[in-house]
C-alpha cells in the first residue's frame, strides 16, 4: 500500500495548477506523500469544511492552500483545523497578485496562515516549509533537506566562480 499522505495541497481552481505544479515537484523531489485537490472557499464551502475538519484525523501534518483574487481558501482552512496552513497567493491579471497576497496574508489575530511569496517560487517555498515541518520528526527527511541546501550552496559557488572568470576575461581583453 502506498504511504498515507502527510501533506495536502489545495487550490481554489484548476487554473491555479501551473503555479501549484512547483509545489508538487518539490513534494516529489523529497518523496513526501501528498494529496492534491481543487477546493474553493467560495464555490464549494461545504466540501471544504468537511475536508478541513477531517484533515488531522486522517494523518495530514500540513496543508498548502493556493488561491487567487479574493483568496480566502487558506484562511478558511486555518479557521477549521489546528494543522499548520501555508498560503500560496496566486498572481492575478487585475492587481498583479496584490489582491491574492493581502487576502491570504492579512489574517486576524489567532488564526495564522504562513504566507509565502507570489507565484512559482512561493509555491516551491510552501512545499519546502512543509517538508521542514515534517523533517522535525524524520531524520531521513532532515538529511535530504540538508543535501538540498548544500546543493543550492554549491550552485551559488559555481556561479561565483563563473562570474569571477567572466570579469577576469573582460579585464584581460
Ligand atoms: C480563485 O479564483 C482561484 O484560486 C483562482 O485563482 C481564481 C480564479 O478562478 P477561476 O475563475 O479561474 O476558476 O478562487
Amino acid at each position: 500500500m502506498a504511504d498515507e499522505p502527510k501533506v495536502a495541497i489545495l487550490m481554489g481552481s484548476e487554473s491555479d495548477l501551473p503555479v501549484v505544479e512547483a509545489a508538487v515537484e518539490m513534494m516529489e523531489h523529497f518523496q513526501v506523500p501528498f494529496e492534491l485537490h481543487v477546493m474553493s472557499a467560495h464555490r464549494c464551502p461545504d466540501r471544504l469544511k468537511e475536508f478541513a475538519r477531517g484533515a488531522e484525523s486522517k494523518g495530514l501534518e500540513a496543508i498548502l492552500a493556493a488561491a487567487g483574487g479574493a483568496a480566502h481558501l487558506a484562511g478558511v482552512v486555518a479557521s477549521l483545523t489546528t494543522l499548520p496552513v501555508i498560503g500560496i497567493p496566486i498572481p492575478t491579471d487585475r492587481m498583479g497578485g496584490m489582491d491574492s497576497l493581502f487576502s491570504t496574508l492579512q489574517m486576524p489575530s489567532g488564526i495564522p496562515v504562513a504566507t509565502v511569496g507570489l507565484g512559482k517560487s512561493g509555491a516551491r517555498n510552501a512545499a519546502v516549509l512543509a517538508v521542514q515541518i515534517l523533517a522535525r520528526q524524520d531524520e531521513d527527511l532532515m538529511a535530504e533537506l540538508r543535501r538540498y541546501k548544500d546543493e543550492m550552496s554549491d550552485h551559488v559557488d559555481n556561479q561565483e566562480k563563473r562570474v569571477r572568470d567572466w570579469l577576469e576575461r573582460r579585464q584581460v581583453d
